[in-house]
């Protein structure tokens, strides 16, 4: 008989432990965490783009831009004159609990009330991991498709918002709301769902009042 020993659940559990302590350090520490994830090219900087000033008026924000090469995410927040630093995953498709904690370190928590991760863009590997934050947020852009709940289920089934970006290209393509919530609804009952533009800054408004709400909870409690 061959002894086995399955590693990517030990992996996964040590990624969890892990996550949790650096979840319990951010509560102490009242900092309000939130990993946001999607495909390359889906939006999620153009939404950091149109998230921060708005809580920027309210709240010491920072961002973790992650990326497997290269620091033009980085750059580009930093105009927004927000603590921004640049994670690089050396090739790794995700961040995980361990990386996004030396993250963290290295940014420095104190003066802080919320922090932001842009994950690398992938719809598979980062719903994977717990990185200890206080809410998972993912983006889908219209040119990607209404089936992607069905194709990809953990990253539907695991966020606690789904934000659909590029809504003003609707007409170019075949993406079907109904359909979309449909395929949503067999992988998550709860989540909200944004449909927005980051060009033309439509329904950017009822995220970040969203995102506001979710804050003040965490923040009161
Ligand atoms: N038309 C349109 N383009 C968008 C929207 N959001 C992002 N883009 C464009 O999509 C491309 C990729 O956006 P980016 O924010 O870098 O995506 P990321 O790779 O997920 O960070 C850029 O050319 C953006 O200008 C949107 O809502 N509508
Ligand atoms: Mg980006």
């Amino acid at each position: 008989m061959i002894r086995i020993l399955e590693t990517k659940e030990r992996i996964i559990e040590d990624n969890d432990a892990l996550a949790k302590s650096t979840r319990e350090d951010l509560n102490n520490r009242k900092v309000f965490f939130i990993n946001l994830m999607g495909s390359p090219g889906c939006g999620k900087t153009s939404l950091l783009m149109n998230t921060i000033p708005c809580l920027k008026q309210r709240y010491k924000v920072a961002v973790m831009e992650a990326d497997v090469d290269s620091d033009v995410d980085a750059k580009t927040i930093e105009s927004l004159g927000v603590k921004t630093i640049q994670l690089h995953s050396g090739g790794l498709c995700h961040m995980d609990a361990d990386m996004t904690a030396r993250g963290l370190q290295f940014l420095g928590l104190e003066d802080l009330d919320v922090v932001i991760m842009e994950n690398i863009g992938n719809l598979v590997c980062p719903a994977e991991f717990d990185t200890g934050a206080h809410l998972k947020a993912m983006i889908l852009s219209i040119p990607e498709g209404d089936d992607k709940p069905l194709k990809y289920p953990l990253m539907f089934e695991t966020v606690d918002a789904v934000l659909v970006s590029k809504i003003d290209a609707k007409e170019v393509f075949d993406f079907d709301e109904k359909r979309f919530e449909n395929n949503l609804r067999i992988r998550n009952q709860k989540a909200p769902v944004f449909y927005l533009s980051n060009l033309n800054k439509e329904g950017i408004k009822a995220w970040t009042d969203y995102l506001i709400n979710k804050i003040e909870e965490f923040r009161k409690s």
